[in-house]
């Protein structure tokens, strides 16, 4: 084996240790026995699937040939045939990056055999690998017999110095600079079979799992520390908020040395990310949906940016649609059975393009926000970017034009009409409308300046600087002169959260429970993450939104702490797990089946990623008076000796119950455990223990079962005071309202009677003397014990008696 220098004069190579061991045909095969857990990294090495998985080698300009596949096999009823080689190491090649470990030992074996006439009698063959650059490693070599199959049968162990993020193995014939001189003995055509490399399987990829407690508890924002999403569109429907997501988190790639990510590229991102919550503080994740891109609900589209959501009934029944962007050059729409899906692509091209009436001056005809109005009519906001060079300076910079108001067809799915300007000041992009009290509000991003605005203009007065929301107020939903312009209503977030956190932003308004709630985003999860030097990565907020007595809007200010929580979790339900306020160091991931709590039809995720110490928590959950008597999780069991401890209000609060993750590894089941002492209202902390190192379990969904309430004799009582020659009485009278009879016991602080077997409807009396001319106020006790189905049960009540003077 040896590292070969290839083309000195053309290329500089990177030696390295030469490595592994070359065998020539014939010679016993001296690699190690395959172990269960290795496998062949060679994808369609057999060539029964054409040449799928191979292309030519191209590591260098002048390498070229023709792959085709032949029926001429070594084996079954392919090979691959390579002709017309360019150079010697024009051949076969497939991608191993990624599969290939530094320090691993694989065994290489394949079939090649040539039969040029002019070709000479045996002809050495490689098995090389390219890592990227200059550096080539042969791995394996065979001297072939012209016309017969020769095998390649041999072991390489790669150097734990290499570098293998780029690793390609192709064959080919020994270098030389100037094959064409003799193109029989350095280029002829030869053919490939049963090509494998076995050993270690391919590592997981780097976890994207983020450590850090990103949504700190007792604090509402982010609202979620576990995954990223940006350009938030709040949706309300049956008593929950949706949240509609850009997928931040899709391009995020973690070094797995350093942390830290590369900067976010939007152009990755063909996925909507959606949470939702009934009570603005726990959300549930329902994972990505798959918009655009060749697997997508939409394939003509690319990308899925900034996503508006709507309902409408369309000939008599409720649908859902998803307005987002594809990129800047257009907007689509997807149509919804439910907030959750299914979905549906009604379009076979974009909704908003260069051919929307009225768009033609748009630069970016993208951030699409639906409004239905009480009418039924609906209309869709759109826009932004580099403004008209046809305008003055001054107008491209302070009233750009880059928004447009269209109305929607009834069918939410196509337009009508032509589009209208907004003339929204300084404005970049971003527009979205809500409805109050009869006025429109149509909020929208300012922009930064710079050449697509005019260059160095004066913003006029109030007009908003870089980075902000402004508003409109209109009484119409198609017509905004600048006129309605009504001032900023959120500052750019640095402005709050500090250094790493600017940027544009995207909004949006909703109503819920009565109250009005501003959308916002902030990369305040990344800041968490690798502190003030952000790669991009946004993450939603929420604030309430309240309004002055003339209708215009109290400027928001971005606070960690967030939005009350609007109403305390019940826990007595099956709910999904990956229904969390807070959490640490988990993932979420879809399973199928869907969901036990949203329906078969809707997603349905796990949470993953569970290591001894992660956890995640519920805020505010109430238990009742009784209590809860035992939890029960569905969890997959990925190792022995997990649980589960569920502690109150801390993350290092006390136990109230363990379960014990015993079920089998590897299968879905249910796990319970009994809970002492957990009534009232409190925040409730799954902590996750167990061996280290290895992921314990999976869970799907939790379900609290409510401790039973004790029950309860029907018997009533009163107490009075009255006045006997002189001295005061306290007389107890209690009524038996039971079927069956009761023991009844009266006590006062003047005495105690007992009086058994009190009849169905019966009274239990007694006047209690006080010895004294006067009492005051008390209370007497009344215990009645009966049976109810079998059970002896002691009831208690309590009868209250005023004062009495009995001296005048
Ligand atoms: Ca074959
Ligand atoms: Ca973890
Ligand atoms: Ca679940």
């Amino acid at each position: 084996m040896r590292q070969r220098v290839r083309g000195a004069a053309r290329r500089r190579v990177t030696a390295i240790a030469a490595v592994g061991v070359m065998l020539a045909a014939g010679l016993a095969a001296a690699s190690a026995p395959a172990q269960a857990a290795e496998e062949n990294l060679i994808v369609n090495g057999g060539f029964e699937a054409g040449v799928a998985n191979w292309f030519v080698n191209n590591g260098n300009s002048t390498d070229g040939a023709t792959l085709s596949a032949t029926s001429d096999a070594y084996a079954g009823s392919g090979a691959a045939l390579v002709t017309g080689r360019a150079t010697t190491g024009s051949g076969p090649m497939q991608d191993l990056s990624g599969k290939v470990q530094a320090g691993q030992t694989y065994a290489l074996t394949a079939r090649i055999k040539y039969e040029n006439a002019a070709g000479p009698a045996t002809k050495q063959f490689f098995a090389t690998m390219h890592y990227g650059g200059s550096t080539y490693t042969n791995l394996v070599s065979v001297t072939a017999t012209k016309g017969q199959w020769a095998q390649f049968n041999g072991t390489f162990t790669i150097p734990a110095s290499q570098n293998v993020s780029t690793a390609r193995i192709f064959f080919e014939t020994p270098w030389t600079s100037t094959p064409s001189s003799d193109p029989a003995l350095h280029l002829m055509d030869f053919t490939l079979d049963d090509v494998s490399v076995i050993g270690a399987p391919p590592p997981p990829p780097p976890s994207r799992t983020i450590e850090v407690v990103g949504k700190l508890p007792g604090e509402h924002n982010p609202l979620i520390g576990h995954k990223f999403g940006a350009d938030g569109f709040g949706f309300v429907h049956g008593g929950r908020v949706y949240l509609y997501l850009t997928n931040d988190t899709q391009g995020y790639a973690p070094d797995p040395v350093t942390g830290i990510s590369p900067s976010i590229n939007y152009g990755n991102i063909n996925q909507i990310t959606l949470i939702s919550s009934e009570d603005l503080v726990n959300w549930t994740d329902h994972g990505e949906i798959q918009v655009a891109g060749p697997n997508g609900v939409a394939p003509f589209t690319g990308n899925s940016w900034a996503p508006g959501m709507a309902k409408k009934m369309v000939n008599g029944k409720e649908k859902f649609f998803l307005y987002y962007a594809n990129g800047g050059g257009s907007s689509n729409v997807i149509t919804g059975e439910s907030p959750l899906g299914p979905w549906t692509s009604e379009r076979t091209s974009t909704l908003i393009n260069g051919s929307t009436p009225g768009a033609e001056d748009v630069a970016w005809k993208f951030d699409p926000a639906p409004l239905v109005d009480d009418d039924g009519q609906a209309y869709l906001y759109f826009g932004g970017g580099p403004a008209s060079t046809s305008m003055p300076a001054a107008e491209r910079f302070n009233n750009p034009k880059n928004i447009r108001a269209i109305r929607l067809g009834d069918d939410m799915v196509s337009t009508q009409g032509s589009a209208v300007v907004v003339d929204t000041p300084v404005s970049f992009e971003a527009a979205q409308v809500f409805k109050r009290q009869g006025k429109y509000y149509l909020s929208y991003s300012s922009h930064f300046g710079g050449a697509d605005f005019g260059g160095n203009q004066t913003p006029l007065p109030g007009y908003p600087g870089g980075g902000q929301i402004g508003y409109l107020i209109s009484d119409d939903p198609m017509s905004w002169p600048k006129e309605t312009y009504a001032g900023v209503l959120f500052p750019n977030q640095s402005q709050f959260f500090g250094a790493g956190t600017g940027g544009n932003n995207h909004q949006s308004v909703f109503e819920f429970g009565g109250r009005y709630y501003f959308t916002y985003h902030a990369p305040t999860l990344n800041k968490r993450i690798n502190g003030n030097t952000t790669q991009g990565y946004r993450s939603p907020h929420i604030q309430e939104l309240t309004f002055n007595p003339d209708g215009t809007i109290q400027q928001v200010v971005g606070t960690y702490a967030g939005v009350d929580q609007v109403r305390d979790f019940d826990p007595y339900r099956v709910f999904e797990a990956e229904t969390f306020g807070w959490s640490k160091g988990i993932a979420t991931a879809k399973v199928d089946g869907g969901s036990a709590q949203f329906g078969t039809s809707a997603p349905n995720l796990a949470v993953r990623d569970i290591d001894n110490g992660d956890w995640t928590a519920l805020s505010s959950v109430d238990f009742g008076t009784a209590g809860a008597a035992s939890v029960t999780a569905k969890v997959r069991a990925l190792a022995a000796g997990g649980r589960i401890q569920v502690r109150l209000d801390d993350v290092a609060g006390p136990v109230v119950g363990t379960v014990e993750v015993d079920s089998p590894v590897g299968e879905w089941a249910e796990v319970t455990a009994a809970l002492q002492g957990v009534s009232g209202v409190h925040d409730v902390y799954f902590t996750y223990a167990g061996p280290t190192g290895t992921d314990l379990f999976e869970l799907d969904s939790w379900k609290f079962a409510a401790a039973t309430a004790q029950p309860e004799l029907p018997v009533t009582a009163s107490a009075q005071t009255r006045c006997v020659g002189g001295r005061a009485y306290v007389a107890v009278q209690a009524t038996n309202g039971h079927t069956t009879p009761v023991d009844i016991t009266l006590e006062t602080a003047y005495g105690t009677r007992t009086v058994t077997n009190v009849a169905p409807g019966a009274n239990a009396y007694q006047s209690f003397t006080t010895r004294a001319t006067s009492v005051a106020a008390g209370t007497a006790t009344i215990r009645a014990t009966g049976t109810i189905d079998g059970t002896t049960v002691t009831t208690e009540v309590t009868a209250n008696h005023s004062a009495q003077s009995c001296g005048g």
